[in-house]
């Protein structure tokens, strides 16, 4: 069938607009009529050519809210007519990843995934004849796409797809990143490097755990209303503090009881590795935890002193903030609806398909929190 999409078709080239041909759903998978999708980060640095795993041409988007309108034979845990959110991470629960408990990131179709193909190894899009890669698995710059059944989560109906869709990557990353990833406790002191639309959501994930202090840097001061927005106590502008910006952290944690200083958590959200190693080094000394949301430039590496750690201090990771997707994206969704968590005031720009370029320019310009492309 005919559908719309945006389509990169080569590396640091606007998106094109236009018609291309999407095959239905094969065994195992689903066809989804995407009614909106998030316009994130890696969308931008896989279309700039920086990403070496980049393929082209593509169908990019992997934070959308849609419709499922067909499914494939065997398909049983959606129907037609269920509102789905893509995963660019799935969920199986059947490969040895899935059944560990230990980790969210589902090894079940991470190959063909990567490689821009379903799990049988081709593609449901072309342009002309001519294969189209997928994006993530999600490909949700289209109005419809084509995602195995275990690469969606069922959300409930009454949730407004031109919200929601950001919790298919910003809204669960950064509130997954400070709930399961670093299991924030009630009372805890945290720092938060770069309030982007991946920051304030790990400050409202920080609300939401009860956390006592929480410390915004950034090194746009335009950020302090836009943290404190959704609770953060005290901002920091990084370049204000020069090379003192670690020790003036440290000092602002101290306590009259407490005079080694320093967070029990941080996370950084910038993807700069100097950030990842100063969000390190203001972990207070024997338990404080750095949790790497930011995802740095191919080939870039983290540096510190094993010092550092040996006194007691732990480096850790997050990909999707440790979300189960089928499991857990649900639940967020009836967060947001509940009044739990906050979602609008961050969807700071909204345009049709056929301006999806000027949300990569507002991006750029770092204009916006979030951009969404409403079908
Ligand atoms: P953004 O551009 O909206 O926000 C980044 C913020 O960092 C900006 O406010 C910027 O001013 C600030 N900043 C830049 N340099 C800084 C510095 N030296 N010190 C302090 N602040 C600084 O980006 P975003 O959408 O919030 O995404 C942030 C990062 O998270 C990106 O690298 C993105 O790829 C990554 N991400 C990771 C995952 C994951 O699963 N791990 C998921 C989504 C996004
Ligand atoms: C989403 N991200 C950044 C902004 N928006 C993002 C990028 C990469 C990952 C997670 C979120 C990520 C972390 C670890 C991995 N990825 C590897 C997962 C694995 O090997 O199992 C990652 C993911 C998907 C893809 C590439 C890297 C892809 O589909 N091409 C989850
Ligand atoms: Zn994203």
């Amino acid at each position: 069938m005919d559908v719309r999409a945006a389509v990169a078709t080569a590396a640091g080239k606007p998106l094109d607009v236009t018609t291309v041909t999407l095959d239905g759903p094969k065994a195992g998978e689903v066809m989804v009529e995407i009614k909106a999708t998030g316009i994130c980060h890696t969308d931008e640095y896989t279309l700039s050519g920086a990403d070496p795993e980049g393929l082209f041409p593509a169908i990019l988007g992997h934070e959308g809210a849609g419709i499922v309108v067909e499914t494939g034979p065997g398909v049983t845990s959606v129907k037609t007519g269920d509102h789905v959110i893509p995963l660019y991470t799935p969920e199986c629960r059947q490969c040895p990843s899935c059944l560990s408990r230990k980790t969210n990131l589902c090894t079940a179709i991470r190959a063909t995934q990567g490689q821009g193909v379903m799990p049988d190894g081709s593609s449901r899009f072309s342009l002309g004849g001519k294969k189209l890669h997928h994006y993530m698995g999600t490909s949700t710059f289209a109005n419809f796409t084509v995602l195995p059944e275990i690469a969606v989560a069922k959300i409930r109906e009454d949730a407004p797809f031109d919200k929601v869709c950001y919790i298919g990557c910003g809204v669960t990353t950064g509130i997954g990143a400070v709930l399961n990833t670093a299991k924030v406790e009630p009372g805890a002191k945290c720092i938060v490097f770069g309030l982007g639309g991946i920051g304030l959501n790990v400050i409202q994930g920080l609300r939401l755990a009860a956390a006592d202090m929480i410390v915004g840097v950034d090194i746009n001061n335009d950020k302090k209303q836009w943290g404190e927005r959704f609770g953060m106590t005290n901002f920091v502008n990084a370049n204000d503090a020069g090379g003192e910006l670690v020790a003036h952290l440290v000092n602002m944690t101290k306590t009259s009881a407490d005079q080694i200083g320093g967070a029990d958590y941080t996370f950084d959200c910038t993807g700069n590795v100097k950030v990842m190693r100063q969000a390190l080094e203001a972990c207070h000394r024997g338990w404080g935890q750095s949790i790497i949301i930011g995802v740095a430039p191919a080939g870039a590496e983290i540096a510190t002193r094993p010092f550092q750690l040996v006194t007691g201090r732990t480096w850790k990771g997050t990909a999707f903030g440790g979300a189960r997707g089928r499991t857990d994206v649900p639940k967020i969704v009836d967060w947001y609806m509940d009044g739990k968590i906050e979602i609008d005031p961050m969807i700071t720009h909204s345009m049709p398909l056929a301006d999806i370029n000027k949300a990569f320019d507002l991006m750029h310009a770092g204009k916006s929190i979030r951009s969404v492309v409403v079908y």
